[in-house]
């Protein structure tokens, strides 16, 4: 679990809240996971949005709370705890009411947890290929280069290695002007032997660990639902993780978490349109990069 120390944390204000604070953005995935995972606990927090188009994530207030300058980071009650997955799991152990880790799953679910927190690259090299066009997701090397020297820089009062990890998924898509054909399609192969491997058992059950919802749900969903917005046939290709998927947008508390439309889904859809014409839609890049690999 990744709880900070106060040494890795420089906005020390933080250390005196009490209650539940989240500091997340609207469109972000693991800030949605957490949402979610909050509406169906029923707890209430406080906010702070992010805005990470504005690249208030990277400003020395908020590297000063998470040295990875990613979201979300929730505080509560003057610990911080960073990394999705951990800050669940840890909500979880506070609130356990309703369950959302059952007791005798546990082990498959911090498994499926694991799998899922792999892949977060990867939805993000597809979401800034297929989502939102390479012109608003770029990071110039000097917002690179602040990043690398902002905040403490360490978790546990260890230095923190996933830092150079983010730092060089930026520099790669500078490199190239654009997330490469290759890694898009080594993200969809991913995804694809991961939710393959799901279809048997929602072939048989209406969840991820069987016949109640939990975490694990919430996080796959918000893959998915990232997946189908970058062009992924998510039903052609599983139609049991289809159904999986349709049972959960069908519910208010993950739906309006996700909503679709208004700005982001125009652009999305501009860009589509744009890549059709062109023939580099996720489909046919991973068509053609199948067939010259
Ligand atoms: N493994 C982390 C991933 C967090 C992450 O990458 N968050 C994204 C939003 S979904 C972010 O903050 N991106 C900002 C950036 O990359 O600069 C978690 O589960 O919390």
């Amino acid at each position: 679990m990744v709880m900070l120390k106060e040494c890795d944390i420089q906005t020390k204000e933080v250390l005196s809240w009490t209650g539940l604070h989240l500091f997340h953005f609207s469109g972000s995935t693991c800030s949605q996971k957490t949402r979610i995972f909050l509406r169906l606990k029923g707890i209430e927090w406080t906010s702070h949005h992010l805005n990470l188009a504005a690249k208030e994530h990277l400003k020395p207030y908020y590297m000063g709370i998470n040295p990875r300058g990613l979201v979300p980071a929730l505080i509560h009650d003057g610990k911080v705890i960073i990394e999705s997955n951990d800050i669940l799991t840890y909500l979880e152990e506070a609130f356990p009411e309703p369950a959302l880790i059952p007791a005798s799953k546990s082990d498959d679910l911090q498994a499926m947890l694991k799998r899922e927190d792999n892949l977060h690259l990867d939805i993000r090299a597809l979401t800034m290929r297929f989502v939102f066009p390479s012109f608003l997701t770029k990071r110039p090397e000097k917002d690179i280069t602040a990043y690398e020297s902002s905040g403490s820089g360490t978790l546990g009062g260890e230095v923190d290695p996933h830092r150079d990890i983010e730092a060089e998924f930026w520099r790669e898509m500078n490199r190239h002007g654009k997330i490469m054909d290759q890694q898009a399609k080594r993200a969809y192969d991913r995804f694809s032997e991961a939710l393959d491997d799901f279809e048997p058992q929602l072939s048989r059950h209406d969840y991820l660990l069987g016949a109640e919802i939990s975490l694990v749900d919430i996080a796959w969903y918000i893959y998915a639902r990232r997946l189908i917005a970058a062009g992924y046939p998510l039903h052609s290709k599983h139609p049991a993780v289809g159904a999986w998927f349709d049972r959960l947008h069908a519910k208010p508390d993950f739906r309006q978490e996700v909503p679709e439309g208004g700005l982001a889904g125009a652009i999305t859809s501009l860009l589509h349109l744009t890549q059709r014409v062109r023939g580099t839609t996720l489909e046919q890049v991973r068509q053609r990069t199948s067939t010259f690999t």
